[in-house]
């Protein structure tokens, strides 16, 4: 799906000229500066160093929930909604699935339902599965949330697949986090009651003209009674294919915003994400790190073989594993 990368013939690949190519607009360097960062080239990196004081204008929208509740489709809809209410808005849409190397078929899927904005010149959509991010989805999501705001989005959809750990980080970013579910999407309410998911900022139950809607409400409902922070997330009801509820979807997402506005919350909160980020980054990094250093060095495989003959216990290795990688 999604713009070709183009070749590397067709546009010059140094940072600078890219990047005012990009802060002009310009599509088919955007799509080549999110292919680098997502190959981990350092000219992506540099492209987005350069490029980073000028960011900050975009709103991120953090759009999660597990596999198959809708989040593309609402996307869609959210996306039709927008270009009418503010024709002029650019748009940036990434799609991030940690469980899947993007079969065609997914990404056919997303053609389908995104398919009336494929050809509009102010929105951009780009899909990222597992394979080939170098520096980690975390990373790339990161990276291409920072180039689209710096060509000019308004507004950055950021999809994540799943409700486990990894895509709660990868959506943390996000100055409004949507939780999307379905009828049906029994673990994530469980995650949501056992506190093992944080609290989204809205929650919205899709597919609302499915007959168990109204008890997936209640149950989302009464969950939410014991949150006691200073702003309740609405639930809001939507059936994504037919466009019901985004309206409302809308009015909630402004609703956080003014509330954010206030008080310096939004600075506070972007200040903690971006903090947290960096810490997740680096946690990537320092595992990957690791995990090449041992499979390079033989001494670091003899503390884990030794481990296994319960020569060292585990803490003993681990730190063993740290002062060699990390140390010098
Ligand atoms: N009945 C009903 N079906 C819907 C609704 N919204 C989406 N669907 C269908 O649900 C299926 C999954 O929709 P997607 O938008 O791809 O869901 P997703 O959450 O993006 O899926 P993944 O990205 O694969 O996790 C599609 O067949 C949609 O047509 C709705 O409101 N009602
Ligand atoms: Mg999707």
């Amino acid at each position: 799906m999604d713009d070709p990368a183009p070749t590397s013939t067709a546009l010059p690949a140094d940072a600078a000229s890219l990047a005012s190519r990009l802060t002009s607009g310009d599509r088919r360097a955007l799509a080549r500066g999110i292919s680098l960062v997502e190959n981990g080239d350092p000219i992506g990196h540099e492209l987005v160093s350069g490029l980073y004081p000028a960011t900050g204008d975009a709103h991120l929208l953090g759009i999660t929930g597990p596999p198959g509740v809708g989040k593309s489709s609402l996307m869609g809809a959210m996306v039709k909604d927008l270009r009418v209410a503010r024709p002029d808005d650019r748009i940036g849409i990434v799609s991030v699935d940690p469980s899947s190397p993007f079969t065609e078929g997914a990404l056919l899927g997303d053609r389908i339902r995104l398919a009336d904005h494929f050809l509009d010149r102010n929105v951009f959509i780009r899909s990222m599965g597992t394979r080939g991010h170098l520096g980690g989805l975390a990373e790339a999501s990161l990276q291409a949330a920072l180039l689209l705001d710096a060509w000019g989005a308004d507004e950055v959809f950021l999809e994540t697949v799943g409700v486990g750990q990894s895509e709660i980080e990868i959506a943390r970013i996000a100055d409004t986090i949507v939780l999307v579910l379905m009828p049906g999407s029994g673990d994530a309410v469980q995650a949501l009651k056992a506190g093992v998911m944080e609290i989204p900022d809205i929650i919205v139950i899709n597919k609302a003209d499915h007959p168990m809607a109204k008890t997936m409400h209640a149950q989302v409902r009464s969950i939410l009674t014991l949150d006691r922070r200073e702003w309740t997330p609405p639930i809001v009801e939507t059936e994504a294919v037919r466009g019901e509820g985004i309206e409302k979807l809308w009015d909630k997402i402004h609703a956080h915003r003014e509330h954010m506005a206030q008080d310096g919350r939004f600075e506070a909160r972007r200040r903690a994400n971006l903090e947290s980020e960096v810490f997740t980054l680096a946690s990537a990094r320092a595992l990957r790190r690791l995990q090449a250093r041992v499979e390079e060095d033989p001494r670091l495989r003899e503390a884990l073989d030794a481990m296994h003959r319960r020569e060292l216990d585990p803490l003993s290795t681990t730190m063993r594993l740290f002062e060699e990688v990390f140390s010098s």
